[in-house]
């Protein structure tokens, strides 16, 4: 190879290196969960990575969280909405649970805490949950909004594996 060409690849490789720090330097630009579950990131300027704050409620309204992991039933998470956020904005058909997508049409908007504002309720089948074992102490859902000023919603609740 001539030097002209070592220097043109050369260059490629500097743009390359250059675009991959940029992108790490300047969370939001790349959003993409650092989970290793998560679907793949997109890029959206102008919108958050994530929105802040978010709460789920696995059981809603039960403690613990107890789950049999060799059962062949579903568990009910809710992704709560609040003064600032509302649960409508996510995509049901990206979430997932400890690694499980949602049952299909299971989801629905229902106030399961009792503060009037509707949250978003779906169904996981608890076969599914890949990111679950009998060590587990919480779960963690992830989410892409279609619309508002964030991309991604991440929330933890506690869980209790049990026989
Ligand atoms: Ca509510």
């Amino acid at each position: 190879m001539n030097t002209k060409g070592k220097k043109i690849i050369g260059a490629a490789f500097l743009a390359v290196v250059m675009l991959l720090v940029l992108a790490f330097a300047v969370p939001g630009l790349i959003a993409s969960p650092s989970g290793e579950s998560g679907p793949p990131g997109e890029t959206f300027i102008g919108q958050a990575a994530y929105c802040p704050g978010i709460s789920i409620d696995i059981k809603p309204g039960v403690l613990p969280n107890d789950i049999n992991l060799g059962s062949t039933g579903t568990v009910t998470v809710a992704v709560l909405s609040s003064a600032t956020f509302s649960a409508s904005m996510i995509d049901p058909s990206t979430v997932l649970f400890a690694g499980a997508p949602a049952v299909p049409d299971s989801w629905r908007m229902k106030d399961v805490n009792g503060d009037d504002v509707p949250d978003l309720v779906l169904d996981f089948n608890i076969r599914d949950l890949a990111e679950l074992n009998e060590n587990s102490t919480e779960g963690t859902l992830v989410g892409q909004c279609e619309s508002g000023e964030c991309l991604w919603v991440v929330g933890t609740d506690s869980v209790q594996i049990v026989d």
